[in-house]
């Protein structure tokens, strides 16, 4: 079986519906990079997922570029793995479509993303909006992904991307690997949470609650040292009751790479007003090289283009003989 030969596969996405964010980075980009090495990766920009709510189509188009930038940045590399704009295979579109047959309506109704999005933007819930998990599933099985690096926010996607593999598969015979969500420890950062509201996840449509990788050290020092507390003065892990702090300590494990313990005992006796700036400060740190690598590449548009055009071949020969796989077992004649 060819599946056997191969190396693991991986395949990941980030909407381009707004700028990366360290909620991103420390969720996602980061385990991507550490996986680059051993697995054979496809890391892409969903533009057509982020159309599922409305865009400005030059503003999508130029934070679409800048994401490819920031990508390379953060130390992906296209030698090592394939890096490009899903729009540029349109056998997402093609497998999207035949799934969306196979999944119920149920299934999508359950979805909590939808049920927040919908929230969000009462006034245009779309049937993409709706059918949005279907293209994700298509995205990460036209590759045969074997896993899918993501923070926990995508645990239930990946798992209906599961569950409509294992029916079609139950259905047509072995024809999709059953992929799963790697998903990072809490403490390197599984879920970082908003700045200013530490119930809800760092989002990129939260400017204040959430830190941008091109922001400037002084947005930056500016937003931690605001970032929202509580009453005691004791740095000390605790979710439940000290989600602010337990949000910073989390911050500032992953950037660091020092564990709760040895983050608690270097700040212990020492308020927040020593602790916050200290977390502002090391991040500040991890993203300084981030911006200045991708504001120069954003000067040099052929270079991307070149990485974009280079990903999209290597994208749809993969992808293409799935599509061609399905479309032969749903009984579409060959073309
Ligand atoms: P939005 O809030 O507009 O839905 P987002 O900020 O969540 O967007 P996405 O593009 O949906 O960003 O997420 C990109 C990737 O980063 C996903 O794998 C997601 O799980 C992860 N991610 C995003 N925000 C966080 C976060 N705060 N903590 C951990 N992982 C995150
Ligand atoms: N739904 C994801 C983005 C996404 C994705 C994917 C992630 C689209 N397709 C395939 C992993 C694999 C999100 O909202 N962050």
């Amino acid at each position: 079986m060819e599946n056997q030969e191969r190396k693991k596969r991986i395949f990941s996405g980030i909407q381009p519906s707004g700028e990366l964010t360290l909620g991103s980075y420390m969720g996602a980009i980061k385990n991507w990079v550490a996986l680059q090495d051993e697995y054979e990766c496809f890391y892409c920009i969903v533009d057509m997922h982020a159309i599922t709510v409305r865009q400005n189509p030059a503003e999508l188009r130029r934070r679409a570029l800048e994401q490819l930038a920031q990508y390379l940045a953060c130390g992906l590399d296209p030698e090592k793995c394939v890096l490009f704009i899903q729009s540029h295979a349109p056998q997402h579109a093609e497998l999207g479509w035949i799934l969306g047959c196979y999944t119920q309506f149920g299934e999508l109704s359950r979805m909590t993303q939808f049920k927040q999005k919908a929230q969000q933007h009462q006034e245009n819930i779309t049937a993409g909006l709706f059918t949005y998990p279907v293209l994700m599933t298509a995205d990460i099985l036209l590759y045969q992904s074997d896993l899918v690096p993501v923070g926990e926010d995508q645990r239930q996607h990946v798992e209906l991307c599961r569950d409509i593999a294992q029916r079609f598969n139950g259905v047509y015979g072995p024809t999709f690997t059953l992929p799963e969500a790697f998903i990072p420890r809490t403490e390197q950062g599984a879920r970082v949470m908003s700045l200013g509201n530490p119930e809800n996840k760092m989002s990129k449509s939260d400017p204040d609650g959430c830190v941008y990788l091109m922001d400037k050290p002084e947005d930056i020092r500016r937003k931690f040292k605001r970032a929202v507390t509580d009453s005691e003065t004791a740095v000390r892990y605790d979710k439940e009751n000290k989600p602010g702090v337990s949000n910073l300590l989390t911050i500032y494990c992953a950037v660091t790479g020092k564990t709760m313990a040895e983050a608690e005992a270097e700040f212990a006796g020492q308020g927040y007003g020593v602790f916050k700036p200290a977390v502002g400060e090391a991040v500040i740190e991890l993203l300084r090289p981030i911006r200045e690598e991708a504001g120069r590449l954003m000067g040099d548009k052929a270079y991307l283009e070149g990485i974009y055009r280079e990903g999209a071949r290597r994208a749809q020969l993969v992808a293409g003989k799935t599509l061609s796989k399905v479309q032969r077992k749903v009984g579409f004649i060959a073309r």
